[in-house]
């Protein structure tokens, strides 16, 4: 391998995408990621999802991701849905096929290069990535600001003593790169960088490129007109 580049969220936000990726300029032997929530809430979602299992970019899932397998999971149950798509999210279930399908319920929770591990939201000290519960699981998606005795906070509950997980994170389960929320700037800690800068939200796409133990990130603005 020669770079390893990983995407924050995209979000539908395929434009954006190819112009990032034509300034990175990706070699053959480079490794691309995705940090997950490649879909949902841009103009672009099934095109973008095309475009990455056409050019072999990979990715790990994302909370957008699960949701929409999840839903197509009770769709082969006789009971009524208990998951609520929105109107961008039932127009992607409708223009689905087969093997996007594939692809999405084959999206791993967390992926390692040597070092670095990719993961969409974020974890906490005391877990062991080959050794996650259920409900550890889950919160890897949606992990982003803890207590003070470090226990989960659910979005839009964060206060003034909430704590960003990446803040307190110590690196024993490796240099984590991950989406999920997002920031103006890439946030870089000394043991994870998030590198969502809210595309989809009129602010950039970015990507952090590890090359020869060093890291750069690039950035591009995002084609919405707030
Ligand atoms: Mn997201």
């Amino acid at each position: 391998m020669n770079k390893l580049i990983i995407y924050g969220d995209i979000h539908g936000c395929y434009d954006e995408l190819i112009s990032l990726r034509k300034k990175i300029n990706p070699q053959k032997d480079d490794v691309e990621v995705c940090v997950g929530d490649i879909i949902t809430k841009g103009k672009d979602s099934i095109k973008t999802l095309r475009y990455i299992q056409e050019h072999n970019i990979k990715s790990v899932l994302g909370n957008h991701e699960d949701k929409i397998i999840r839903y197509l999971q009770y769709e082969k149950q006789a009971s009524e849905n208990p998951i609520i798509l929105d109107e961008d999210e039932q127009n992607i279930v409708n223009n689905l096929n087969l093997k996007d399908i594939d692809f999405l319920m084959s999206l791993p929770l967390f992926v390692k290069y040597e070092n670095i591990t990719i993961l969409h939201g974020g974890l906490k000290n005391s877990y062991d990535l080959d050794n996650l519960t259920k409900n550890e699981k889950s919160k890897i998606l949606r992990m982003r600001y803890l207590d003070q005795n470090q226990n989960f906070i659910t979005f839009g509950k964060e206060d003034k003593d909430s704590i960003f997980w990446a803040d307190l994170y110590d690196g024993n389960q490796g240099f984590t790169i991950y989406g999920h929320q997002w920031f103006q700037e890439a946030k870089i800690n000394e043991h994870a960088i998030g590198i969502d800068t809210g595309c989809a939200y009129g602010n950039k796409l970015s990507a952090v490129i590890f090359k020869d133990n060093n890291f750069y990130i690039e950035s591009l603005k995002s084609y919405i007109c707030e």
